[in-house]
């Protein structure tokens, strides 16, 4: 079955009480038995639910895996990875990712004795340098976040089977649309569900998908144990959602090129990260790894400022200053002040969090309005 096919039928078969083709709400807590134990696959909706069932099917089915677990929220599902490990253990991290993430590594699994390595891992040595037999999880975002550096998985995932770690792989920003981890060597692919499988910036939710069985059987038994599962209405929109994954995905990476070609001949532009450039340090890879280039994007202004900054995306009318990512609406935000807050100044500008960058959502809308929007807000001046 191809991607388009999937997004609509992978995994997924008409119900079975009335053949509905879209699998019904099922708003219950628990499911009546015969006899104890005799039930017919679900018994509580901590443990299985059929909407999440069917979700977690289609989670497998576009990420070319065979296990799917859906979550409350990404950061539950990237938890949930981490409680593979104990104390002891040690991390190798993208060194650029979400904040929320690097204050879960940072301020709760730190406390429990596991040990973070932030790295650059365009350069592969930086990732050999400082593994050693404690090494068990190398975790990797890309495109990252908001820098949108693009890690070469297949590389990564190399150093991986050699020293026996498992390689952990978020694939938010790109989206099964545009690359497949777990076909480049990944164990596990992570999406905060929230963005664009979800794409309608409605419900907050994370998924897991891996293909062997035993790493399956683990990951879902912490899910059981520490319950941080997504409900039946969250788990129907998403599904929903999924089914126009591909035509969305096509627009947004059409929308942002054509916003990052407007902002990279802009004389207020310093510099624009979108991965489709050839002036993208990461370009070769990301053409080697992504079918396209998406919809995120950051730069900054040579009017380098702060208070510049943040004038700017209050100007903005079409783009929304908001948190989050990946919906159907253009989003506009300021990563030093709002979603990479949590990482300290000094770790944020020595990867490129400066307090001008300022990093877009680019939606689906006509993208001459986005860039009229853009040019509207750049015209204005900053600070007057
Ligand atoms: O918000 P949540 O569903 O828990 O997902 C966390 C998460 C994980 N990974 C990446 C790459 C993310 O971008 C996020 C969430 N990011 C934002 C809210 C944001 O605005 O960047």
């Amino acid at each position: 079955m191809k991607f388009n096919t999937k997004t609509i039928h992978g995994g997924q078969s008409p119900d079975k009480a009335y053949g509905a083709v879209m699998p019904p709400i099922y708003q219950t807590t628990t499911y009546a038995q015969t006899t104890p134990g005799g039930h017919q696959g679900y018994e509580y909706s901590r443990s299985h639910n059929p909407t999440r069932h069917a979700l977690e099917k289609s989670f497998a089915s576009i990420e070319n895996g065979q296990f799917g677990l859906a979550f409350g929220s990404g950061l539950a599902a990237i938890d949930a990875v981490l409680k593979l490990l104990k104390p002891g253990d040690e991390v190798v991290s993208t060194n650029d990712l979400y904040g929320g993430t690097y204050r879960l590594f940072t301020q709760i699994f730190e406390k429990f004795q596991i040990k973070f390595h932030f790295v650059g891992m365009d350069n592969a040595h930086n990732i050999e340098s400082v593994i050693n037999a404690n090494t068990k999880l190398i975790w990797v975002e890309t495109p990252t976040n908001p820098m949108l550096n693009i890690i070469d998985i297949k590389r990564v995932s190399h150093i991986a089977k050699q020293h026996h770690i498992l390689l952990a792989v978020d694939n938010t920003f790109a989206t099964p649309y545009l690359q497949r981890p777990l076909d480049l060597g990944a164990d596990i692919v992570m999406h905060s569900a929230t963005k664009y499988l979800g794409g309608h910036s409605d419900v907050v939710m994370g998924a897991l998908v891996v293909n062997d069985k035993t790493l399956a059987d683990q990951l879902y038994f912490i899910q059981n144990a520490s319950g941080a599962i997504c409900g039946p209405h969250d788990s129907f929109l998403v599904l929903r959602g999924i089914k126009t994954l591909h035509i969305r995905m096509q627009r947004h990476c059409e929308n942002g090129r054509a916003v990052a070609l407007f902002l990279s001949t802009h004389p207020k532009i310093e510099t624009v990260y979108w991965p489709g450039l050839e002036s993208h340090p990461n370009y070769a890879i990301a053409k080697a790894q992504m079918d396209d280039f998406g919809g995120m994007l950051s730069f900054t202004t040579k009017d380098n400022n702060y208070q510049e900054a943040i004038k700017m995306v209050e100007n903005l009318k079409t783009f929304t200053l908001a948190e989050s990512l990946g919906g159907v609406e253009s989003l506009a935000g300021h990563p030093a002040s709002m979603t990479h807050a949590s990482i300290p100044k000094e770790a944020r500008e020595k990867i490129g969090v400066v307090d001008s960058l300022i990093r877009l959502s680019v939606g689906i809308e006509d993208a001459e309005d986005l860039i009229e929007d853009l040019k509207q807000a750049l015209s204005k001046g900053f600070v007057q």
